[in-house]
Protein backbone atom coordinates (compact mmCIF):
# COMPACT_ATOMS: atom_id res chain seq x y z
CA UNK A 1 0.00 0.00 0.00
CA UNK A 2 1.36 3.62 -0.70
CA UNK A 3 1.11 6.48 0.97
CA UNK A 4 -0.94 8.04 -0.64
CA UNK A 5 -3.24 4.93 -0.27
CA UNK A 6 -3.10 4.61 3.60
CA UNK A 7 -3.54 8.59 3.87
CA UNK A 8 -6.60 8.58 1.64
CA UNK A 9 -7.78 5.63 3.59
CA UNK A 10 -6.97 7.45 7.05
CA UNK A 11 -8.61 10.55 5.91
CA UNK A 12 -11.92 8.81 4.82
CA UNK A 13 -12.09 6.41 8.32
CA UNK A 14 -11.58 10.02 10.18
CA UNK A 15 -14.18 11.38 8.06
CA UNK A 16 -16.97 9.06 9.25
CA UNK A 17 -15.87 9.17 12.55
CA UNK A 18 -16.21 12.50 12.69
CA UNK A 19 -19.78 12.58 11.67
CA UNK A 20 -20.90 9.50 13.57
CA UNK A 21 -19.16 11.25 17.03
CA UNK A 22 -22.06 10.55 19.65
CA UNK A 23 -20.70 13.98 21.35
CA UNK A 24 -22.14 16.11 18.51
CA UNK A 25 -25.26 17.73 18.56
CA UNK A 26 -25.69 19.32 15.35
CA UNK A 27 -22.34 20.58 14.50
CA UNK A 28 -21.68 21.37 18.38
CA UNK A 29 -20.10 18.88 20.89
CA UNK A 30 -21.18 18.83 23.88
CA UNK A 31 -19.35 17.69 26.61
CA UNK A 32 -20.42 16.09 30.38
CA UNK A 33 -19.70 17.19 33.53
CA UNK A 34 -16.78 15.27 34.28
CA UNK A 35 -13.30 14.33 32.58
CA UNK A 36 -11.19 16.87 30.80
CA UNK A 37 -11.32 18.62 27.11
CA UNK A 38 -7.69 20.15 26.38
CA UNK A 39 -7.71 23.13 24.24
CA UNK A 40 -5.59 24.16 21.36
CA UNK A 41 -4.73 27.12 19.75
CA UNK A 42 -3.60 27.19 15.71
CA UNK A 43 -1.34 24.74 14.78
CA UNK A 44 -0.46 25.58 11.29
CA UNK A 45 1.55 22.74 10.29
CA UNK A 46 4.10 22.71 13.87
CA UNK A 47 4.28 19.20 14.42
CA UNK A 48 6.81 19.73 17.23
CA UNK A 49 4.16 21.21 19.48
CA UNK A 50 1.69 18.34 17.83
CA UNK A 51 4.10 15.40 19.16
CA UNK A 52 4.12 17.61 22.56
CA UNK A 53 0.52 17.69 23.03
CA UNK A 54 0.35 14.18 21.95
CA UNK A 55 2.74 13.21 24.60
CA UNK A 56 0.94 15.05 27.31
CA UNK A 57 -2.75 14.00 26.24
CA UNK A 58 -1.84 10.59 26.88
CA UNK A 59 -5.10 9.71 25.40
CA UNK A 60 -4.97 5.77 25.47
CA UNK A 61 -4.28 5.48 29.11
CA UNK A 62 -6.29 8.33 30.18
CA UNK A 63 -10.08 7.61 28.91
CA UNK A 64 -11.44 10.57 30.20
CA UNK A 65 -9.23 13.69 28.58
CA UNK A 66 -10.68 15.03 25.42
CA UNK A 67 -8.60 17.08 22.96
CA UNK A 68 -9.91 19.95 20.36
CA UNK A 69 -7.97 20.24 17.31
CA UNK A 70 -8.14 23.44 14.89
CA UNK A 71 -6.43 25.35 12.10
CA UNK A 72 -4.08 22.28 11.58
CA UNK A 73 -2.62 23.38 7.88
CA UNK A 74 -1.18 26.30 6.12
CA UNK A 75 2.73 26.84 7.73
CA UNK A 76 4.24 29.72 7.10
CA UNK A 77 7.57 29.25 4.95
CA UNK A 78 11.00 28.24 6.53
CA UNK A 79 13.73 28.49 3.81
CA UNK A 80 14.11 29.47 -0.06
CA UNK A 81 12.62 26.03 -1.26
CA UNK A 82 10.69 25.77 0.57
CA UNK A 83 7.21 23.48 0.84
CA UNK A 84 4.31 23.62 2.98
CA UNK A 85 4.38 19.51 4.25
CA UNK A 86 0.86 20.76 6.96
CA UNK A 87 -0.77 18.12 5.18
CA UNK A 88 1.90 15.70 7.27
CA UNK A 89 0.14 17.38 10.42
CA UNK A 90 -3.35 17.18 8.98
CA UNK A 91 -2.46 13.08 8.46
CA UNK A 92 -0.93 12.82 11.67
CA UNK A 93 -4.97 14.43 13.65
CA UNK A 94 -6.78 12.04 11.30
CA UNK A 95 -4.48 8.94 12.04
CA UNK A 96 -5.16 9.75 15.85
CA UNK A 97 -8.68 10.22 15.65
CA UNK A 98 -8.93 6.58 13.94
CA UNK A 99 -6.93 5.29 17.14
CA UNK A 100 -8.94 7.15 19.69
CA UNK A 101 -12.16 8.22 18.20
CA UNK A 102 -13.94 9.13 21.31
CA UNK A 103 -11.60 11.30 22.42
CA UNK A 104 -10.22 13.22 19.45
CA UNK A 105 -12.32 15.69 17.73
CA UNK A 106 -11.91 18.38 15.46
CA UNK A 107 -13.12 22.53 14.98
CA UNK A 108 -13.77 24.28 11.77
CA UNK A 109 -11.34 27.14 11.19
CA UNK A 110 -11.13 29.41 8.20
CA UNK A 111 -7.51 28.25 6.74
CA UNK A 112 -9.70 24.78 6.68
CA UNK A 113 -12.43 26.08 5.58
CA UNK A 114 -10.56 28.09 2.86
CA UNK A 115 -8.59 24.65 1.64
CA UNK A 116 -12.30 23.20 1.00
CA UNK A 117 -13.10 26.15 -1.00
CA UNK A 118 -10.61 27.13 -2.62
CA UNK A 119 -10.55 30.38 -1.05
CA UNK A 120 -7.50 32.15 -1.94
CA UNK A 121 -5.65 33.67 1.15
CA UNK A 122 -2.71 35.30 1.15
CA UNK A 123 0.17 34.87 3.81
CA UNK A 124 2.33 37.76 2.66
CA UNK A 125 1.84 37.50 -1.13
CA UNK A 126 1.64 33.55 -1.40
CA UNK A 127 -1.11 32.33 -2.01
CA UNK A 128 -1.47 29.23 0.79
CA UNK A 129 -4.24 27.17 -0.80
CA UNK A 130 -2.01 26.34 -3.62
CA UNK A 131 1.13 25.89 -1.71
CA UNK A 132 -0.89 23.39 0.29
CA UNK A 133 -1.99 21.69 -2.82
CA UNK A 134 1.71 21.48 -3.90
CA UNK A 135 3.18 19.85 -0.28
CA UNK A 136 0.00 17.26 -0.64
CA UNK A 137 1.80 16.25 -4.01
CA UNK A 138 5.27 16.35 -2.50
CA UNK A 139 3.99 13.99 0.53
CA UNK A 140 1.73 12.09 -1.00
CA UNK A 141 2.96 11.66 -4.70
CA UNK A 142 1.37 12.75 -7.70
CA UNK A 143 -0.23 9.49 -8.63
CA UNK A 144 -3.56 9.89 -6.60
CA UNK A 145 -3.24 13.13 -5.60
CA UNK A 146 -6.71 14.58 -6.82
CA UNK A 147 -8.35 11.72 -4.82
CA UNK A 148 -6.16 13.08 -2.43
CA UNK A 149 -7.51 16.53 -1.84
CA UNK A 150 -11.22 15.06 -2.58
CA UNK A 151 -10.58 13.10 1.40
CA UNK A 152 -8.81 16.19 2.30
CA UNK A 153 -11.90 18.12 1.86
CA UNK A 154 -14.31 15.52 2.88
CA UNK A 155 -12.51 15.44 6.08
CA UNK A 156 -12.46 19.47 6.99
CA UNK A 157 -16.32 19.31 5.43
CA UNK A 158 -17.17 16.74 8.59
CA UNK A 159 -15.65 18.87 11.18
CA UNK A 160 -18.07 20.09 14.46
CA UNK A 161 -17.68 23.94 14.76
CA UNK A 162 -17.31 24.36 18.00
CA UNK A 163 -18.11 23.16 21.22
CA UNK A 164 -19.58 23.45 24.80
CA UNK A 165 -18.20 21.73 28.01
CA UNK A 166 -20.82 21.86 31.32
CA UNK A 167 -19.00 23.98 33.40
CA UNK A 168 -20.21 26.95 30.82
CA UNK A 169 -17.13 27.05 28.57
CA UNK A 170 -17.07 27.24 25.08
CA UNK A 171 -14.62 26.71 22.63
CA UNK A 172 -14.05 27.68 18.87
CA UNK A 173 -11.50 28.54 16.62
CA UNK A 174 -12.79 32.04 16.51
CA UNK A 175 -16.00 33.99 17.26
CA UNK A 176 -18.21 36.48 14.67
CA UNK A 177 -16.79 40.13 14.55
CA UNK A 178 -18.87 42.38 16.60
CA UNK A 179 -20.36 44.41 13.69
CA UNK A 180 -22.13 41.14 12.91
CA UNK A 181 -23.54 41.14 16.38
CA UNK A 182 -27.11 41.94 15.41
CA UNK A 183 -26.86 39.18 12.01
CA UNK A 184 -25.43 36.59 13.77
CA UNK A 185 -27.72 33.50 14.55
CA UNK A 186 -26.12 31.60 17.52
CA UNK A 187 -28.44 28.71 17.07
CA UNK A 188 -26.51 27.91 13.27
CA UNK A 189 -24.17 25.79 15.81
CA UNK A 190 -26.85 23.34 16.24
CA UNK A 191 -27.48 22.52 12.58
CA UNK A 192 -25.64 19.57 11.06
CA UNK A 193 -22.57 20.20 8.93
CA UNK A 194 -24.23 19.21 5.46
CA UNK A 195 -27.01 22.06 6.03
CA UNK A 196 -24.38 24.67 7.27
CA UNK A 197 -24.31 27.58 5.28
CA UNK A 198 -20.17 27.91 4.82
CA UNK A 199 -20.35 30.26 2.10
CA UNK A 200 -18.81 33.76 2.48
CA UNK A 201 -20.76 35.73 4.40
CA UNK A 202 -22.42 32.87 5.53
CA UNK A 203 -22.73 31.95 9.44
CA UNK A 204 -19.84 29.64 10.14
CA UNK A 205 -17.89 31.74 8.06
CA UNK A 206 -18.57 34.29 9.97
CA UNK A 207 -17.93 32.46 12.75
CA UNK A 208 -14.26 31.13 12.10
CA UNK A 209 -13.22 34.53 10.45
CA UNK A 210 -14.25 37.15 12.98
CA UNK A 211 -11.43 39.18 14.74
CA UNK A 212 -13.42 42.12 16.87
CA UNK A 213 -15.22 40.96 20.08
CA UNK A 214 -16.30 43.22 22.01
CA UNK A 215 -17.66 42.86 25.72
CA UNK A 216 -21.69 42.93 24.01
CA UNK A 217 -20.93 40.47 21.98
CA UNK A 218 -19.66 37.97 24.15
CA UNK A 219 -22.61 38.94 26.43
CA UNK A 220 -24.92 38.17 23.66
CA UNK A 221 -23.23 35.07 22.59
CA UNK A 222 -22.86 33.76 26.38
CA UNK A 223 -26.53 34.32 27.01
CA UNK A 224 -27.62 32.33 23.89
CA UNK A 225 -24.65 29.21 24.71
CA UNK A 226 -25.28 29.39 27.97
CA UNK A 227 -21.39 30.08 28.75
CA UNK A 228 -19.31 32.45 30.68
CA UNK A 229 -15.58 31.83 29.46
CA UNK A 230 -14.84 30.91 25.79
CA UNK A 231 -11.52 29.66 24.70
CA UNK A 232 -10.45 30.15 21.11
CA UNK A 233 -7.70 30.95 18.45
CA UNK A 234 -7.27 32.35 15.13
CA UNK A 235 -6.07 35.71 16.30
CA UNK A 236 -1.09 35.19 16.72
CA UNK A 237 -0.19 35.14 19.71
CA UNK A 238 3.91 35.49 19.92
CA UNK A 239 3.62 34.94 23.96
CA UNK A 240 1.55 31.92 23.49
CA UNK A 241 -1.95 33.60 24.59
CA UNK A 242 -4.09 36.38 25.21
CA UNK A 243 -7.27 37.32 27.24
CA UNK A 244 -10.10 39.76 26.44
CA UNK A 245 -13.07 41.64 27.98
CA UNK A 246 -12.44 38.79 31.30
CA UNK A 247 -13.77 36.30 29.46
CA UNK A 248 -12.09 35.18 26.09
CA UNK A 249 -8.76 33.91 26.08
CA UNK A 250 -7.03 33.55 23.21
CA UNK A 251 -4.52 30.20 22.48
CA UNK A 252 -2.14 29.62 19.89
CA UNK A 253 0.17 26.61 19.20
CA UNK A 254 1.79 27.20 16.64
CA UNK A 255 5.17 29.50 17.72
CA UNK A 256 7.84 28.78 20.41
CA UNK A 257 5.37 29.86 22.83
CA UNK A 258 2.51 27.78 21.76
CA UNK A 259 0.34 26.49 24.82
CA UNK A 260 -2.52 24.70 25.27
CA UNK A 261 -4.83 24.39 28.11
CA UNK A 262 -6.30 21.39 29.64
CA UNK A 263 -10.22 22.09 31.07
CA UNK A 264 -11.05 19.92 34.37
CA UNK A 265 -15.39 19.40 33.18
CA UNK A 266 -16.18 18.73 36.65
CA UNK A 267 -14.95 22.36 38.05
CA UNK A 268 -16.01 25.99 37.89
CA UNK A 269 -13.39 28.52 36.35
CA UNK A 270 -13.29 32.48 36.65
CA UNK A 271 -11.16 33.65 34.56
CA UNK A 272 -7.98 33.62 36.49
CA UNK A 273 -7.96 30.10 37.91
CA UNK A 274 -8.46 29.06 34.01
CA UNK A 275 -5.41 30.90 32.42
CA UNK A 276 -3.30 29.35 35.62
CA UNK A 277 -4.32 25.79 34.12
CA UNK A 278 -2.65 26.96 30.31
CA UNK A 279 0.62 24.90 29.51
CA UNK A 280 3.65 26.21 27.49
CA UNK A 281 4.60 23.27 24.59
CA UNK A 282 8.29 24.43 25.56
CA UNK A 283 7.59 22.65 29.21
CA UNK A 284 6.34 18.83 27.78
CA UNK A 285 9.38 17.13 27.40
MN1 LIG B 1 -7.67 31.37 11.83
Amino acid sequence: MSLADSAIETLQQATELNYEDPLRDGSLLRFANYGQVVMTGDLHGNRRNFEKLVRYCRLESTPVRHVLLHEMIHSDPQTVDWVDRSVELLLDAAQWKVFLPEQVHFLQSNHELAQLQKHEITKAGRLVTEEFERGVAEVLGDKRVDEALEAINAFIASFPVAARSDNGIFYAHSLPDSYQLDRFDPNCVFAPPDRLDLSEGGMIYQLVWGRRHTPELLEKLGEAWDVRLFIIGHQPQEMGYSVQHDRLVILATDNPHGVFLPVDCSRQYDLESLIQRIIPCAGVP
